[in-house]
């Protein structure tokens, strides 16, 4: 029988899907804020915060078929890369540099996210230019007949890049399969939107000759569904799509950044009561898949994995300075 605002099942997500989606945004949500602190206790250089974002990107990533297609994230995408397959753990090594950071074994900035076995290609940190590589690995694709789809993620403030035109561009001619996702927080840094694109994000593509849409980023569901169907069309050789997920960051851009500068604490408290765990909690409770005690137990769940996350990647190993040459330089050789 279904159940009452039963949307899920619908979009052909099972219960323990919903349960993997609320936990990986609660780690996210978690690991945020344990990194947060650490960088004001000053045991973490630089920090991207997630918060706020975890329901477009837990939503719009689960429409990918891990292992075989491809994510080309950018910095925010925090809770993105605990859907490909990054542990607490490994976040905290990225943020830590140590050896076992999967990204780049220390040497990249922290939250440029890559792994190799979890196809997640890493970033530069010029905004877009993951949405260039994202292309050309698509066209890379298709020329090879392989079944892979390819995500790139980004926002509001990197479309104004001609790197992101270009994506588009490309894409749009060579029919790719490829989904490009924005992440529309209405700020770059501290540019607001209004100062950034005249019209709006997702009718770009029409100039670029595919579909765009867009949805409620806080809505987890909507992320999903949005981004599932365009994940289908790319499979079936339809080509790409542009999904703009309305959402907001709770933070400030990063931690070298006080958004009191220049947005009201009024409209950041608006966006709180807006927050995309809240609601999928709301969803979770209706469907009668969680209740108030579950909530609990999985969110004490959430904060021990985390705890446990930062314990491991803290007594982790730093790199061994004699590899500082490694991946730099072709031919450099571990002294
Ligand atoms: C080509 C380039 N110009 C400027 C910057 C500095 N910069 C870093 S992040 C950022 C804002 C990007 O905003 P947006 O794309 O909306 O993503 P958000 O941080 O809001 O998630 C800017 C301007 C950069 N990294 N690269
Ligand atoms: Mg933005």
């Amino acid at each position: 029988m279904a159940r009452r605002k039963d949307r899920h099942t619908d979009l052909g997500l099972k219960e323990e899907d919903l349960v993997e989606m609320y936990r990986i945004m609660l780690l996210a949500r978690y690991c945020d804020e344990r990194q947060w602190a650490l960088n004001r206790q000053g045991k973490a250089p630089f920090v991207v915060p997630v918060s706020g974002h975890e329901g477009a990107q837990v939503g719009s990533a689960w429409a990918f078929e891990r292992g075989k297609d491809v994510f080309c994230p950018y910095y925010r995408d925090l809770a993105l890369a605990l859907v490909a397959g990054f542990t607490p753990k490994d976040v905290f090594c990225g943020l830590f540099g140590k050896k076992d950071d999967p990204s780049s074994g220390g040497r990249q900035m922290p939250a440029h996210w890559g792994a190799r076995d979890r196809n997640i290609i890493t970033g530069s940190s010029p905004i877009a230019t993951q949405c260039l590589h994202a292309a050309g690995i698509a066209l890379g694709k298709k020329l090879k007949r392989e079944d892979a789809v390819v995500g790139t993620w980004f926002g509001e403030g990197g479309t104004s890049e001609g790197d992101w035109h270009g994506a588009m561009n490309f894409a749009g001619i060579h029919k790719l399969p490829l989904i490009l996702v924005c992440e529309n927080n209405q700020y770059a840094i501290s540019v607001h939107e209004s100062k950034q694109v005249a019209g709006r994000v997702f009718e770009r593509a029409k100039g670029y000759g595919m579909p765009g849409v867009e949805g409620d980023g806080n809505d987890v569901l909507v992320s999903y569904k949005l981004t599932k169907e365009a994940v289908d069309r790319a499979r079936a050789g339809e080509g790409p799509s542009l999904i703009e997920l309305r959402t907001y960051r709770f933070y400030s851009h990063t931690s070298d950044d006080d958004d009191r500068t220049y947005r009201s604490r009024d409209e950041v408290e608006e966006w709180r009561k807006k927050d995309p765990i809240l609601k999928f909690e709301e969803y979770l409770k209706g469907v009668n898949i969680v209740d108030v005690a579950t909530i609990d137990e999985m969110r004490e769940a959430a904060k021990t994995d985390v705890a446990e996350g930062v314990k491991a990647a803290d007594e982790a190993e730093l790199p061994d300075p004699a590899t500082a040459g490694l991946h730099v330089y072709a031919d450099a050789e571990v002294s």
